[in-house]
């Protein structure tokens, strides 16, 4: 069998056999000279290339094939392959080797979004689409305790998603991990020169106002709103009352403040993306969205966005925060490890 291979540097080989890394069977293909099985480089600069291929292919594909997901990316392209033994990477056809490197050379360049379905990813999800950063979803089901792994505890030792792992961090270096998702927003609007918060004294502590007030009042009154609603054993008024008359205070200072904008601060913003994802899940935290007019204007402008039905989009399939808790999800979020 003949295989197409590919170098880091764009120079492609075809194999004549797939048993094993020897640089005396690989036949340069894109140069001058002789193809089809002739020596058409020294065996000096084969060697040189045949290392360099064979340090890319294995780092890339090594940790391109390890935890969560990318084995799917991989397998998307049919006739691809990789022998982690071996460490060769074939391609039925050059076409296909073309898209691969493509493809290889963006998940260097990526942002590995470790997400599920749920309000906080959400935020994350609608920047990256915003900014059109290119992002790689990892999925972590939450429901099945996948927070809890030893893995993933080493990106974030608070067990929670959103994470983010930047392969190419602003100013090079290595790869640069960041939890909390207000922190996350921060990151990627400077990864993003600036889009959605801008430098300018304040306005931007404006906004970094109104995403900490968020992360410190609306999320946390919110989830235990929904908690006590939906997912405690029993139901215990006082607690429904108090997080639900809570955060209906927060609505309105909300809604009264958007009685004369049409966004948080100024433009479209951070702060925007903090807050959606949680107040458009007004039924699920026991809020009348109809009582608060100018919030609700705001949830409906805001979910129009193409940029945010595409975050949505993207992470459908991965979980959903409005469905009922089986036992295992009770234990993987409230039970053992979780408390
Ligand atoms: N303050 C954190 C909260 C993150 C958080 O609570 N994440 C939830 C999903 S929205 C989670 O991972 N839950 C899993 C668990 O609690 O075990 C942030 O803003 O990123």
């Amino acid at each position: 069998m003949k295989a197409i291979c590919a170098s880091e540097n764009y120079d492609f080989f075809t194999q004549s056999s797939v048993s094993g890394p020897k640089a005396q069977n690989w036949n340069f293909l894109d140069s001058p000279g002789p193809k089809n099985g002739k020596q058409v480089t020294s065996h000096s600069e084969r060697h040189r290339l045949s290392r360099t291929f064979f340090s890319w292919a294995s780092g890339r594909f090594h940790r391109a094939s390890g935890w969560n997901g990318q084995e799917t990316s991989l397998g998307r392209m049919s006739g691809l392959s990789f022998d982690r033994r071996t460490k060769v990477l074939s391609a039925n056809n050059l076409r296909q080797l073309r898209a691969l490197l493509v493809w290889a050379r963006r998940q260097r360049r990526m942002i590995d979004f470790y997400f599920w379905s749920t309000p906080n990813n959400e935020k994350i999800a609608i920047m990256l689409e915003e900014t059109g950063l290119t992002y790689r979803l990892m999925p972590v089901n939450i429901r099945r305790g996948e927070q809890h792994q030893a893995q993933f505890r080493a990106l974030n030792p608070n067990s929670k998603v959103p994470v983010i792992v930047d392969q190419d961090p602003i100013g090079g270096g290595a790869p640069m991990t960041v939890f909390e998702s207000s922190i996350i927003l921060f990151y990627l609007a400077r990864k993003a020169g600036g889009g959605f918060l801008p430098a300018e004294l304040r306005e931007h502590y404006e906004i970094v106002q109104w995403v900490m007030w968020q992360a410190a009042n609306v999320g946390p009154i919110a989830g235990q709103a929904s908690h006590f609603l939906n997912a405690a054993p029993e139901p215990i008024p006082y607690a429904i009352e108090r997080y639900v008359g809570q955060l209906r205070r927060l609505y309105n200072i909300l809604n009264d403040r958007l009685a004369t904008r049409d966004y948080i601060v100024d433009d479209y913003s951070v702060a925007d993306m903090a807050c959606w994802p949680w107040v458009s899940r007004w039924r699920r935290h026991g809020q009348i969205l109809e009582e608060t007019p100018n919030l609700k204007r705001w949830v409906d402008r805001i979910a129009d966005r193409p940029g945010v039905k595409r975050a949505l989009g993207a992470l459908a399939g991965h979980g959903d925060a409005d469905a009922p808790l089986d036992d295992a999800a009770r234990t993987a979020l409230f039970g053992g490890e979780a408390q």
